[in-house]
């Protein structure tokens, strides 16, 4: 008798202590492509400190910097789109070739400075892009930043667009870009990012594009000597969820993960622009030959790649982008 109570007080116990056990947190793997060092790692650091707060440390970020999980975005964004990886943090580059109608972004000149930007994209307009990304299996949880690009080389001072002429230039996996690059006779030359650096110390390439934040934390100015801050394309970051992960959350964690991702990205956007000045001083200190083109020059030498896209994107939305104040 005595030994049938102690089994029943074990198995009441047992399974009282397994009803109330704490529910285990959900952990979210997130990657990116970049350094710890870069703006994308400073953002995703603030991402997961403010979910850990909004959802009171039931949804944790694992982050996995430098490319550990893939050697360029568009390798990053497949994992994302199958579930091999939960978050992303990467540019607008690569998504185009997911969501056509997001390349828009990628124009050149399209976007005047960093307050444009912020009324495009935390607008209408910007919603309406991420809402796109959903057709291709992506939740885009929100707009972060990379930058105004700028163009590098290891051949020559770039002051005119006929300076960029045969130059092989890397580009992102963007059409967009590679039109650019060619319309200003440059020899464009798509490559995934983790592969930029070696084949600038090759020389396979003699120059790539970038803004002036990647271009110091990702020590560019190690393999090229010219920097010409011609601002030819603005670049968005974007963080983004496979889709059906995001489905099955909880009301209240979908609105904790597009909250913390907002804040995130402007804690990020913030980051950037106030270090900007600072890192451009510290490339010319470390070496690099900075020049200050006359970007008109360049906008004008690259009107061509609006004519072929207009129709893609439609005319309205691209001149609804530009007059937005
Ligand atoms: O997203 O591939 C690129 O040039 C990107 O700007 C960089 O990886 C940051």
């Amino acid at each position: 008798m005595k030994r049938l109570c102690l089994i029943f007080l074990f198995v009441f116990l047992f399974s009282t202590f397994s009803i109330f056990t704490y529910a285990k947190p959900i952990v979210l793997r997130l990657g990116h492509v970049v350094s710890t060092k870069a703006p994308y790692h400073v953002g995703a650091l603030r991402f997961a400190k403010l979910l850990k707060e909004k959802t009171k440390g039931n949804i944790i970020i694992d982050i996995y910097p430098g490319g550990q999980l893939a050697r360029g975005e568009r390798e990053i964004i497949e994992q994302l789109q199958f579930g091999g990886v939960d978050l992303v943090v990467t540019s607008t580059g690569p998504v185009g070739g997911f969501v056509p109608s997001m390349l828009v972004v990628d124009l050149p000149f399209l976007f005047k400075d960093n307050n444009h930007v912020d009324k495009v994209l935390e607008g209408e307009i910007g919603k309406s892009l991420l809402e796109k990304l959903s057709k291709a299996g992506i939740k885009g949880l929100a707009f972060w930043e990379n930058g105004f690009r700028n163009l590098t080389n290891s051949k020559r001072p770039i002051n005119l667009p006929e300076d960029v002429k045969g130059l092989k230039i890397r580009t992102m996996e963007n059409q967009v870009h590679i039109d650019s690059f060619r319309a200003l006779g440059a020899d464009p030359t798509p490559m995934a990012w983790g592969e930029v650096y070696t084949a600038l110390q090759q020389g396979v390439i003699d120059g790539q594009e970038n803004p002036i934040n990647i271009i110091r934390t990702l020590k560019i100015y190690e393999v090229q000597k010219y920097l010409a801050l011609t601002g030819h394309f603005y670049s968005p970051a974007l963080i983004l969820m496979n889709k059906k992960k995001f489905d099955k959350m909880p009301k209240n964690y979908k609105k904790a993960l597009v909250e913390a991702a907002w804040e995130a990205g402007r804690y990020e956007k913030n980051f950037i622009r106030k270090n900007e000045a600072r890192m451009l001083k510290e490339l010319k200190e470390l070496g690099m030959v900075v020049t200050t083109p006359d970007k008109s020059l360049f906008r004008k030498a690259t009107e061509s790649v609006y004519k072929k896209y207009e129709n893609r994107f439609g005319k309205d939305l691209i001149n609804k982008i530009i007059n937005t104040k």
